[in-house]
């Protein structure tokens, strides 16, 4: 990590650590967790933090429905029905965004993977092009505040029943990540209930520790 003394000049408290703004060598990042445990909140603001690029696959579906596109058609009635989008769509649409320039000052993959052979693709994507993951952030929270989270946030795929099926979902196919992650010695469990700014404070100092640098 290097460090670079800058004036101040109107960024944000958390641009700063001991009154110097941190940059990293080039990162990935896997943003993990159960639906409405913060996942795209907080890596929007690991983002700004770090200046890399933000890959979120449900954004990207989202938009490639409100575009039209066939995909993002064919992957509104999956995530209308609260179930996952087939792996080959989503990995398809990685593949693509990771080859563009700019992944290569870093990445933060916000919602990816969320199957075993997602993380399998995604191990095999990243090793081709010699930048192997840093980091797997999994956000912890208890399911009655992701259910009180989620219907606050009122989105298409937010009701009661489709909740539910995510959360059926998650535990089934995206849970066993974990272990996957942790046996690989890259994970760091977050508990994520806390204000975004707390939250955000708890990942701030795992990127610092995955980064090397001191706490
Ligand atoms: P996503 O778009 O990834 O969204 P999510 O899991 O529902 O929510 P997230 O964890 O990002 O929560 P958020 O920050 O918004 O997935 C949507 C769907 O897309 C999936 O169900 C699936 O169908 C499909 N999909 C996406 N990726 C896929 C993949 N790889 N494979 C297959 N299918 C895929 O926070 C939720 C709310 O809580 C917000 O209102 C926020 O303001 C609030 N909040 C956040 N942090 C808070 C805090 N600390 N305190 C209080 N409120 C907080």
């Amino acid at each position: 990590m290097m460090e670079i003394a800058l004036p101040s000049l109107g960024l944000e408290p958390q641009d700063f650590h001991l009154g110097v703004l941190q940059t990293y060598d080039p990162m990935r990042i896997v943003f993990l967790g159960p639906p409405g445990s913060g996942k795209g909140t907080q890596a929007q603001r690991l983002k700004d933090y770090l200046q890399i690029v933000h890959l979120s696959t449900g954004e990207m579906l989202r938009q490639a429905h409100e575009a039209g596109t066939t995909l993002g058609i064919e992957a509104a009635r999956f995530m209308n029905a609260g179930q996952l989008v087939p792996d080959d769509m989503v990995v398809r649409i990685v593949a693509d965004r990771i080859r563009e320039n700019d992944c290569q000052r870093g990445c933060l993959f916000d919602g990816f993977p969320r199957t075993v052979p997602q993380a399998q693709a995604l191990d095999q994507l990243l090793t081709q092009r010699g930048t192997p993951l840093n980091l797997v952030i999994a956000l912890e929270v208890s399911e009655p505040l992701l259910v009180e989270r989620l219907l606050a946030r009122g989105r298409a795929d937010d009701d009661q029943q489709t909740i539910r099926e995510r959360f059926r979902q998650y535990s089934r196919q995206t849970q066993p990540l974990l272990d996957y992650y942790a046996s690989r010695g890259v994970l760091a469990r977050i508990v994520a209930e806390g204000c975004p700014d707390d939250v955000f404070e708890q990942i701030r100092a795992a990127v610092e520790t995955a980064a090397g640098a001191p706490k």
